[in-house]
């Protein structure tokens, strides 16, 4: 029986203040091949895209690297990695949420693009938005 070739994955990312957002996009992408590689960026390639993380890079990966959808972490440190990404890695689908619809139209000759509906109601700029205003200790206290 010929077995099907393994369906690899690819996504980057910052992941910081790893939310459900975060873990639904993945879930997702999981349910679409037989191994999903995450890009990492790192806090110099954070600072490029005009980003300050929370939770140190080091971080990050290994949270990253806990998640049961996750099978591989590599570092994001440039825009212009994710060609040799895909062709050294043989990525079949690269995807990311629609906030970048469009924007990597041009992998198309190495690979499935696709963009998939953010989830709403979390982003980790909302999370430390109201993390900054939460009260020091709850009322019930
Ligand atoms: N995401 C999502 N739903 C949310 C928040 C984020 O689906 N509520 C997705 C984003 O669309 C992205 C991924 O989760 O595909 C990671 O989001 P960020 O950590 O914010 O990544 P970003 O800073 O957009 O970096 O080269 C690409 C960049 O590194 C992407």
């Amino acid at each position: 029986m010929i077995s099907k070739p393994a369906r690899t994955i690819i996504t980057y990312g910052t992941f910081d203040l790893f939310h459900v957002g975060h873990v639904r996009l993945l879930q997702r992408l999981a349910d679409l091949g037989d191994r999903l590689i995450v890009a990492c960026s790192t806090v110099e390639f954070n600072a490029l895209k005009g980003k300050t993380t929370a939770v140190p890079y080091a971080d990050r990966v290994e949270v990253l690297q806990a998640c049961r959808y996750v099978d591989q972490v590599i570092p994001e440190e440039t825009w212009a990695q994710k060609r040799d990404d895909i062709a050294r890695l043989g990525a079949d689908l690269f995807a990311m949420g629609d906030d970048w619809a469009g924007k990597f139209d041009d992998l198309r000759d190495l690979c499935d693009v696709l963009y998939l509906p953010r989830k709403e109601n979390v982003s980790t700029t909302e999370l430390k938005e109201l993390i900054q205003h939460m009260p020091e200790k709850s009322s019930a206290e």
